[in-house]
């Protein structure tokens, strides 16, 4: 069961879809509100969908004709780094000038105890499905990375499981790791979507299949697929690093660390398309904007 939020007369409406694809609105106000109801009753968000949808009727409409919004308003997205063999190769490639056998301080953390975690969005940078994704102005190597995302709670129980990009600038994190505030964090530097997958009707969550493709004048110019069982780390450790002397909210997302990186002479440019899927939960779609760099001002 996974669930949506769509615009109907301008407003946000809550949604469940069935693993069949039947459309069924919901009558919370957003998905916290579901997991509050649920913990009330002492009950689980799937039974809770279950009892509200068994005897309504499902949408007319079809999922891919409704206008989908992000399906949480996440206050704070966290995001995992290094935790896949793939980006620790590609980390060391952008900080040794090109080097494909180097040893970094990637390796280090790909091998410590300590995963990386960094801060990487607020809801007001986070995009939603098909809203745009911006490109920083002042770099000239710039990629997704299409990650598993945990939708947690502020006790870090993992409520269900969403596709997240975290879009990151390689020449900038490259030149100086001290600049990876800036190579990850700008206007619109963050999607997460289309669906939450309910964590309880996940089996294993290492049995994700992760799909990046990149379009450019909607010619595929690069497409790669993973799976999260090729994480070096577990979520629970991931959640517990995060959590650990810090204090989260309610519908937090942690994205996990990127398995799929593309060859290293492609960078984004306007007017590309991302889609990112993940089996079980959906297609994150995102067109690719330049942005324009405003004036600075000057005293
Ligand atoms: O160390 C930089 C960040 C790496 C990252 O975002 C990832 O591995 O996904
Ligand atoms: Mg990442």
């Amino acid at each position: 069961m996974r669930i949506i939020r769509f615009a109907e007369n301008n407003q946000a409406t809550l949604a469940a879809v069935t693993d069949e694809g039947a459309v069924y609105s919901l009558p919370q106000q957003d998905f916290l509100e579901l997991v509050q109801q649920a913990d009330d009753k002492g009950l689980t968000p799937l039974q809770v969908v279950q009892e509200l949808i068994k005897d309504s009727t499902p949408l007319a409409a079809k999922l891919e004709e409704l206008t989908l919004l992000v399906p949480i308003e996440a206050p704070e997205v966290w995001a995992s780094g290094v935790t896949y063999q793939k980006s620790k190769e590609a980390r060391n490639y952008e900080a040794t000038g090109g080097k494909l056998d180097a040893t970094t301080f990637y390796d280090k953390v790909y091998d410590a105890e300590r995963p990386e975690i960094f801060f990487k969005s607020t809801a007001a940078r986070t995009q939603g499905p098909d809203q745009d994704l911006y490109i920083r102005s002042d770099s000239n190597w710039q990629i997704p990375e299409p990650e598993l995302g945990l939708v947690i709670d502020k006790n870090g129980r993992v409520l269900g499981y969403t596709v997240g990009n975290d879009m990151s600038s390689r020449d900038i994190e490259g030149e100086n790791p001290l600049y990876l505030p800036q190579a990850k964090v700008w206007k619109n530097s963050c999607s997460i979507g289309p669906a939450i997958r309910l964590a309880e009707t996940v089996e294993d969550p290492y049995q994700f299949t992760i799909t990046c493709r990149i379009f450019r004048n909607e010619e595929k110019e690069f497409e790669g697929s993973a799976t999260t069982g090729q994480l070096k780390r577990k979520f629970d450790e991931l959640v517990s690093y995060l959590t650990r002397d810090n204090e989260i909210f309610d519908g937090t997302v942690l994205l996990t660390g990127t398995c799929i990186v593309p060859p290293n002479e492609f960078t984004l440019g306007d007017g590309d398309r991302i889609e990112i899927e993940i089996s079980g939960i959906g297609t994150l779609n995102n067109p690719v904007k330049s942005q324009v760099r405003k004036a600075q001002a000057t005293s």
